[in-house]
């Protein structure tokens, strides 16, 4: 479970990139270019990153739309996430739909779903399909604590906890859903607690500090792996913006903001970094610049692509017709 020097780097290279892509779109956004909203992952870049670096080639993973941490250790590009948010025909939904709404099957991401909760039971089918096709694979998935009030949570997570299903669901507690706190989404104390009620582990993590959460995931997903069913982990963090863009957070209370940026999770981690002589200075800011400098040139080339034609709009919306005894030939845009 011991991470190499390489690999604690690439941590933060993750982490480093999942808040430079958001920082370059929140430029975007305020110039009027990004389609649609924009769901900063400010203060949660270390679960999202910690969580799939746990993962596996041939694991699936359905995110939400906090979760660019997820997709990009998964293989998303920053060319990907430019084209996509200002919807441009050569993103990856050619411009039909926004932001992470996007799926790449072939790098084990579904799209998200955004009703809240729905994503559980469908992962819960996905390590279902997955064991009875003998791939041995884990099926992660992550839901905010506003989402863990749904009905869908519930049934698929009990689903899952009795088929003993590979899935592990990642319930990230940072405060808020819109503006309802945590303390007026339930009664109990804190998420991890739920566990207990579907008879399934349950694991709290410090969800500022990637490499706790790594461990626990790693746990997690080696749990899964060997047949011994899933697991619910509550990470405890923090909704550093409003719940996009557009929301001033008016209702979050100053000081509570102000005590959760002392625990940002990428200088909480640099200091790491730095203390342990794992990596220095010079190193991380090198890093940086490489990053910036790769997220700069993608702005740029996604403001040149085209936008879609308006006929594009008619396609790729339904399944071609299949003739009666044809066999079913399924077009994925390449
Ligand atoms: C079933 C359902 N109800 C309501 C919504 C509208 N909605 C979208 S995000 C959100 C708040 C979600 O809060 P939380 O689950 O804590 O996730 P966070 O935004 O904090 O990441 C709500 C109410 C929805 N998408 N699905
Ligand atoms: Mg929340």
């Amino acid at each position: 479970m011991d991470l190499t020097r390489d690999q604690k780097l690439e941590l933060y290279r993750y982490m480093r990139l999942n808040r430079v892509v958001e920082e370059r779109l929140v430029n975007l956004y305020r110039q009027g270019k990004v389609v649609g909203g924009l769901y900063r992952s400010l203060g949660q870049e270390a679960t999202s990153v910690g969580t799939a670096y746990a993962l596996a080639k041939g694991d699936i993973v359905g995110p939400l739309i906090r979760n660019l941490g997820v997709v990009l250790v998964m293989g998303y590009t920053p060319r990907d996430v430019m084209t996509q948010y200002m919807a441009r025909a050569t993103s990856p939904s050619g411009g039909k739909d926004c932001n992470l709404h996007f799926g790449k099957p072939e790098r084990g991401v579904i799209s998200p779903i955004s009703m809240l909760g729905a994503l559980i039971p469908v992962m819960a089918g996905i390590a279902l399909a997955g064991r009875m096709q003998k791939k041995n694979l884990v099926a992660m998935t992550w839901i905010g604590d506003g989402g863990t009030s749904t009905g869908a949570f519930h049934e698929g997570l009990n689903f899952a906890a009795v088929q003993k299903l590979p899935l592990v669901v990642v319930a990230e507690n940072n405060g808020w859903a819109y503006s309802t706190p945590f303390r007026k989404q339930t009664a109990a104390p804190n998420l991890v607690s739920k566990a207990a009620a579907y008879g399934i582990p349950g694991e709290q993590v410090d969800g500022n500090d990637v490499l706790a959460v790594y461990g626990v995931a790693r746990r997690a997903v080696d749990r899964a792996r060997s047949g011994e069913g899933p697991t619910l982990i509550e990470s405890l963090t923090y909704r550093m913006k409003g719940h996009a863009e557009h929301d001033a957070q008016a209702y979050v209370p100053k000081a509570e903001l102000e005590e959760w940026r002392q625990r940002d999770p990428l200088e909480r981690y640099t200091r790491v970094l730095l203390e342990s002589a794992t990596a220095t200075a010079d190193e991380l800011a090198a890093v940086d610049r490489s990053i910036s400098e790769e997220v700069d040139r993608e702005v740029e080339s996604a403001e040149k692509a085209p936008l879609p034609s308006p006929e594009a709009a008619n396609q790729d919306v339904y399944a071609p017709r299949v003739a009666e005894g044809e066999p079913v030939v399924v077009r994925r845009r390449s």
